[in-house]
């Protein structure tokens, strides 16, 4: 038994945002509890559950050592009731009994393989489920009408549930490169998304585009998908995009985007039996007027918790509207500019967080 003497004690921001959250996590065991009940509260359309699960997992993550003794989260915040409970059960038996009879359910095991087709969110999954669809043999069998991406989704199913690598997202960031090249000289890309946090693995590959000419990325994103559908021949190539390619996004954000997934050509060594050269991956593609881009590196750049946290001390510590486009100071009622993350740090009053500390 260990002393409460000799137990190491915590003290940790509530907010992510003032948090240094590196890849290193030492309570991992607890965080995969945690997130296991956020992404089953997620897929079940409860937000505020997800979220409060998300929170507590992410303190978790930003704790210096393991945990080995409830006492040592006396005081510490983040941590409600229902989470506190997660925690003791693993501390104490190894398991969450919670979580272990949320992976047995029929229903979460449903909601994960459904989902897991892109293009098809949690709302459908619940009507397929209610219809008695719970695997995707019974929804080929179903004679439910799929949209385009859906049936690239089901098509390229296991491609697209497998981990994305960083030589793969590498490969693909010189496709988009390429492509951008053709189209508008002068265009950046930059890598966002968890590969810009140092993750080794994702499950897709995010890029901003932008141009240093304000104006001259208008239409940008239409010409790189035309390109791209126009290599259909060639080794790489594009498959299908969610949003089409021009069309105004949804009420996320007004960037225009496409989700879309690529036809990424296998080095000789990834060659598998099937001897398919080639696998279906994920890539999101984002574009930006040079006006916004340090808000919309930020805001792609995630986790997407940290984002949240961001967007809530902004709002509740400092009475301003942070988005991926801009930072609007309601006090003195004026937009803030900026070129860089650091300057939107420095206006919120945060020391500056590198992306491979925004792991929360
Ligand atoms: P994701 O690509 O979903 O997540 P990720 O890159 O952190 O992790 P993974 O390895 O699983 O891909 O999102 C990246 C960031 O993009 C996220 O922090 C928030 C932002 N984002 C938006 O701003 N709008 C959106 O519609 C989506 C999907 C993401
Ligand atoms: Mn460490
Ligand atoms: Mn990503
Ligand atoms: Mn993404």
């Amino acid at each position: 038994q260990i002393s409460e003497a000799e137990v190491a004690l915590f003290s940790v921001s509530s907010y992510a945002c003032q948090r240094r959250t590196t890849l290193d996590n030492h309570n991992s065991n607890l965080t995969d509890a945690l997130s296991l009940l956020a992404e089953n509260a997620e897929l079940n359309n409860e937000d505020g559950r997800g979220v409060a699960f998300r929170r507590a997992a992410a303190l978790m993550k930003a704790l210096p050592t393991q945990v080995i003794s409830m006492s040592q989260l006396r005081g510490l915040p983040c941590l409600g009731e229902h989470s506190l409970r997660v925690i003791k059960d693993v501390l104490e038996n190894g398991v969450s009994s919670e979580v272990e009879s949320t992976k047995q359910s029929k229903r979460y095991k449903a909601l994960k393989i459904l989902t897991g087709i892109f293009g098809v969110g949690a709302k459908t999954a619940d009507r397929w489920i209610r219809e008695g669809i719970y695997n995707l043999e019974q929804l080929r069998h179903s004679g439910q009408t799929l949209n385009r991406a859906q049936k690239s989704g089901l098509e390229h199913y296991d491609d697209l549930n497998e981990p994305v690598t960083k030589a793969e997202a590498d490969a693909i960031g010189e496709i988009v490169q390429k492509a951008v090249d053709s189209v508008l000289t002068g265009s950046q890309v930059a890598l966002t998304g968890g590969f810009r946090r140092g993750k080794l693995t994702g499950h897709d590959v995010d890029f901003l585009i932008t141009h240093p000419e304000e104006g001259k990325e208008v239409g940008l994103m239409p010409k790189v998908v035309a390109w791209l559908e126009s290599q259909k021949t060639t080794r790489n190539s594009y498959l299908e995009s969610k949003d089409g390619p021009a069309r105004p996004a949804s009420n996320m954000d007004r960037f225009e985007r496409c989700f879309s997934i690529f036809k990424l050509t296998k080095g000789k060594e990834q060659e598998t039996a099937s001897h398919k050269i080639w696998r279906a991956v994920r890539v999101d593609l984002v574009v930006s007027p040079i006006s916004q881009f340090a808000f919309a590196v930020l805001g792609w750049t995630g986790s997407k918790l940290f984002e949240r946290e961001l967007r809530r001390w902004a709002g509740h510590e400092k009475n301003m509207s942070l988005s991926s486009h801009a930072l609007f100071d309601n006090t003195q009622n004026k937009y803030l500019r900026a070129t860089s993350e650091e300057e939107i740090f420095a206006y919120l009053g945060l020391e500056y967080i590198p992306p491979s500390e925004r792991n929360a």
